[in-house]
C-alpha cells in the first residue's frame, strides 16, 4: 500500500467518527481546525519533522507540563459529588445558614485520601484517612477538612514538618512507599510521646478500612458554633457511615494492595455508579462555653477525644454521595480544600494545631495550582456570588471591570463593607477575650498523653487489641534501630503493661520495668464490635462454579443476596457460561484468575459433585477458600462444597464442625435455606476475627 493509500484507509476508518455531529473537530489551542494528529510535518516521508508543525509544538508542550505538585501530604486521594440534608434548624446555636432549616440541602465535594503515599501508591496501606467536604452554601464555601481518626500525632502545627518528614519514605531511599513501618517514623513517635494515643488508632484496624463508605469521620479539633447575636457553642464534629463501621485484616490489605491497588478508589466509583450512593449522618458535640474546663484534658489539644458517653452525639443531618468526578484531575485533584474556608455560624478556637492549619492550607495551594486564582477552578468555585479587589496574578480568569481599591467613589463605592447596617450572612470573628505573655510555652493541660491511649486500649474487644499488638510487631519489627524499638516499647508501657508486654515479646525484647496503666476508663463506642450496621448492603459476595454446579442452589442463593442488596459475582475458571448439574446454563462474571477473594467480603460454593471435584483440583479455588477462612469472611459451603474446606487445609476442628456462629454456613438439600439464611447474617457481622487458624 503507497503512504497515500494507506492514510486514505486511515482517514476512511475515522470518517464516520468525523462525520458525526455529536463529535466537534479537532482543533489548535487557538480554535484552527486540524486534519491529522497522527503525522508530524516532515520533509518528506522520511526525513526530518519540521519545527513549523505548530500543531505538533503545541501538542508536546502542553503535554510536558501535564503534571503539577502532588499535594505534600494526602496525594493519592478519590472524590464524589453529594449533597448534605439537615434535619433541623440549629438556629439556637449558629447561624451557619446550611444548618438553618430542616430538609436544606446544599452541595457538597468530597475527597477521600491517605497520608503517607504518593499519588500512585496503593490504597490499602496503614495509614490515617482523610475525609475533607466542601459544603458549597449560599453563604460561601465552607470545608471540614477532617480524618478518619479523631485525634492527631502532635498538639502544636509547628511540628507538623517535622512529623510529616519522619512519616514520609526515608530521605536516602525514598522508601518504604504508603508505609510507616519504618525508623525515622518510629524515631520520631517515641520521642514524641503525644504522638501515642495517635499510633494506638493507626495500629488498630481504623487504619485499612474495609471501604471509604465505611468508615467514620471527625472534624479533629474543637470548633465553635456562633449565633448570630454572638454566643458561642463549642462544637466537634463526626461523621458516622450509614453501612456501619468495617476494616480489612493486615495480611488482607497487604495481598490487597497488590490485587487491587485501586481497591477504596473503586469501590467509592463502582458504589455511585450503580446507584448504591454511600450516606454518612453528620453529628455534632456541643459543649457549652462555660463548660471549656470541665473536663479532664483540654479541648483545646487534638490530641483528645471528648468521650461520646461524656458527651452524646446529637445527629444533624445526612450526606449522600451520588456524583463521580467526569476529570479526575480537574476536579479531585485541583480541589483546594483550606480549614478557613468558613462561613458565618461557624469559627475557630485557639487549638495550636488547628491555627498552624489555617495558614498551611492556603500557602501550599499557591505553590501546587500555580498561583493564588485557583479559586477561580470550577471546583473551587463557590456559588454565592464573589466581590473583591484582589487582581491578576497567573492564571486570572475574569476579566474585571472597573475600579480596583477600597475606599472608591469611581466605581459607586463596591464591592462596599458587607452588613454595614447590621443583617445576616455577614462573617462576624467570635468576640473572645485574650490575656497572655507572648511565650513558646504548652500549657500544663496539654500533658498528659497516655489516659486516652489507655481508654483507646481499654475499650477494644480482645481481638481488636490482639490485632495492635499485631500492628505494633509488625511495624517496629521492621525498624532497624534497637534503641527506638526498645524507646516505643517503654513509652507503651505508659499506656497498658500487659500492651506493653506482648509487642516487647514480639520484637523479642524486654518490657519495660515501669508500666503502668495510663486509665482503668472505657468508652463502648469506640470499638468496632458496636459500629456494625444492620444489613449486607453493597456488600461483595464470590460464588464459586464449575461444570456441574448445582445450578437452583447457584440462582437461589444469587437472588437471595440480590434481594438483600448484596453485589454477587459468579466466577468460574473462564469467563462464559458453564453448564449446570441439570444442563441449565450459568452466566460467569469474572474469571478467577482476574479475581481474588480479598477482592470480596463473602464467598459461597453450591454443591454439584462434579463441579466440586474440579474446584477441588483447582490450586486458585482452592486458594480462594482457604485465604477467605483465614481473613475470617463468612463462608456458606451447600451440598459436597464443604469437602472444599478439607482441601483448602483449614483446622480439623473446623472442617469437622463447622459452626454458623462462626460464619462457616455448611448443609446440604433441604437446609440450603437455612444455611443461605445464616450466611447472610453472617454477612452482616462482617468479620468472624477469633476463628482457629487465622491470618491477625
Ligand atoms: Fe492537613 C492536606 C487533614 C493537620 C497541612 N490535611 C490535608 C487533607 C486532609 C487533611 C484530609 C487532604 C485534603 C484534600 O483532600 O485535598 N490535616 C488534616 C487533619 C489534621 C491535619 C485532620 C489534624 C487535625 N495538615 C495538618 C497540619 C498541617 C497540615 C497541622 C500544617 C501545619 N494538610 C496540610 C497541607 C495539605 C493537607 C500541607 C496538603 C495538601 C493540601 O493541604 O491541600 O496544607
Amino acid at each position: 500500500m503507497t503512504t497515500d493509500e494507506s492514510r486514505d484507509a486511515k482517514n476512511r476508518q475515522l470518517d464516520g467518527f468525523r462525520a458525526h455531529p455529536e463529535h466537534s473537530a479537532l482543533t489548535t489551542d487557538q480554535g484552527v481546525r486540524i486534519d491529522d494528529t497522527d503525522n508530524a510535518l516532515r520533509a518528506g516521508t522520511r526525513g526530518p519533522t519540521l519545527l513549523e508543525d505548530f500543531h505538533n509544538r503545541e501538542k508536546i508542550t502542553h503535554f510536558d507540563h501535564e503534571r503539577i505538585p502532588e499535594r505534600v501530604v494526602h496525594a493519592r486521594g478519590a472524590g464524589a459529588y453529594g449533597y448534605f440534608e439537615a434535619y433541623e434548624s440549629l438556629a439556637e446555636y449558629t447561624c451557619a445558614d446550611f444548618l438553618g432549616e430542616a430538609g436544606r440541602r446544599t452541595p457538597v465535594f468530597v475527597r477521600f485520601s491517605t497520608v503517607q503515599g504518593p499519588r500512585g501508591s496503593a490504597d490499602t496501606v496503614r495509614d490515617v484517612r482523610g475525609f475533607a467536604t466542601k459544603f458549597y452554601t449560599r453563604e460561601g464555601n465552607y470545608d471540614l477538612v477532617g480524618n478518619n481518626f479523631p485525634v492527631f500525632f502532635v498538639q502544636d502545627a509547628v511540628k507538623f514538618p517535622d512529623f510529616v518528614h519522619a512519616v514520609k519514605m526515608e530521605p536516602d531511599s525514598e522508601m518504604p512507599t504508603g508505609a510507616s513501618a519504618h525508623d525515622t517514623f518510629w524515631d520520631f513517635c517515641s520521642l514524641q510521646p503525644e504522638s501515642t494515643h495517635m499510633l494506638m488508632w493507626l495500629m488498630s484496624d481504623r487504619a485499612i478500612p474495609r471501604s471509604y463508605r465505611m468508615m467514620q469521620g471527625f472534624g479533629v479539633h474543637t470548633f465553635r458554633f456562633v449565633t448570630d447575636d454572638g454566643r458561642g457553642t463549642l462544637v466537634k464534629f463526626h461523621w458516622r457511615p450509614k453501612l456501619g463501621v468495617h476494616s480489612l485484616v493486615w495480611d488482607e490489605a497487604q495481598i490487597a494492595a497488590g490485587r487491587d491497588p485501586d481497591f477504596n478508589r473503586r469501590d467509592l466509583w463502582e458504589a455511585i455508579e450503580s446507584g448504591d450512593h454511600p450516606e454518612w449522618e453528620l453529628g455534632v458535640q456541643l459543649v457549652p462555653e462555660g463548660d471549656e474546663h470541665a473536663f479532664g484534658f483540654d479541648l483545646l489539644d487534638a490530641t483528645k477525644i471528648i468521650p461520646e458517653e461524656q458527651v452524646p452525639v446529637r445527629p444533624i443531618g445526612r450526606m449522600v454521595l451520588d456524583r463521580n468526578p467526569q476529570n479526575f484531575f480537574a476536579e479531585t485533584e485541583q480541589v483546594a480544600f483550606h480549614t478557613a474556608n468558613v462561613v458565618p455560624g461557624i469559627d475557630f478556637t485557639n487549638d495550636p494545631l488547628l491555627q498552624g492549619r489555617n495558614f498551611s492550607y492556603l500557602d501550599t495551594q499557591l505553590i501546587r495550582l500555580g498561583g493564588p486564582n485557583f479559586s477561580q477552578i470550577p471546583i473551587n468555585r463557590p456559588l454565592a456570588e464573589v466581590h473583591h479587589n484582589h487582581r491578576d496574578g497567573y492564571g486570572q480568569q475574569v476579566i474585571h471591570p472597573g475600579t480596583n481599591y477600597f475606599p472608591n467613589s469611581l466605581g459607586g463605592g463596591c464591592p462596599a463593607h458587607a452588613g454595614a447596617g447590621g443583617g445576616a450572612g455577614v462573617f462576624r470573628h467570635y468576640q473572645e477575650r485574650i490575656d497572655g505573655e507572648k511565650i513558646r510555652v504548652r500549657s500544663a493541660s496539654f500533658d498528659d498523653h497516655y489516659s486516652q491511649a489507655a481508654l483507646f486500649w481499654n475499650s477494644m474487644a480482645d481481638w481488636e487489641r490482639r490485632h495492635i499488638v499485631e500492628a505494633f510487631r509488625f511495624e517496629l519489627g521492621k525498624v532497624e534501630s534497637a534503641a527506638v524499638q526498645q524507646r516505643m516499647v517503654d513509652n507503651l508501657g505508659n499506656v497498658d503493661p500487659e500492651l506493653a508486654a506482648q509487642v516487647a515479646d514480639g520484637l523479642g525484647m524486654t518490657a519495660p520495668t515501669q508500666s503502668r496503666r495510663g486509665s482503668e476508663e472505657v468508652s463502648p463506642a469506640l470499638s468496632q464490635e458496636n459500629l456494625r450496621a444492620p444489613g449486607i448492603c453493597t456488600r461483595k459476595v464470590a460464588v464459586l462454579v464449575a461444570e456441574g454446579t448445582d445450578a437452583a442452589q447457584t440462582d437461589a442463593m444469587r437472588e437471595r443476596l440480590a434481594d438483600e442488596g448484596a453485589v454477587v459475582e459468579v466466577l468460574a475458571e473462564k469467563g462464559g457460561i458453564v453448564g449446570g448439574a441439570d444442563g441449565t446454563a450459568i452466566e460467569v462474571d469474572r474469571a478467577l484468575r482476574t479475581a481474588a477473594s480479598v477482592l470480596y467480603d463473602a464467598v459461597a460454593v453450591p454443591g454439584g459433585a462434579e463441579a466440586v471435584e474440579t474446584l477441588e483440583a483447582d490450586p486458585a479455588a482452592v486458594r480462594f477458600v482457604a485465604e477467605a477462612y483465614r481473613h475470617g469472611k463468612p463462608l456458606a459451603m451447600l451440598g459436597e462444597a464443604s469437602r472444599l474446606m478439607h482441601a483448602a487445609g483449614l483446622p480439623v476442628t473446623v472442617v469437622d464442625d463447622p459452626a454458623p456462629s462462626q460464619g462457616l454456613c455448611v448443609g446440604a438439600g433441604e437446609v440450603a435455606d437455612r444455611v443461605t439464611r445464616e450466611f447472610v447474617s453472617a454477612i452482616e457481622q462482617h468479620r468472624f476475627p477469633v476463628r482457629p487458624g487465622m491470618f491477625g
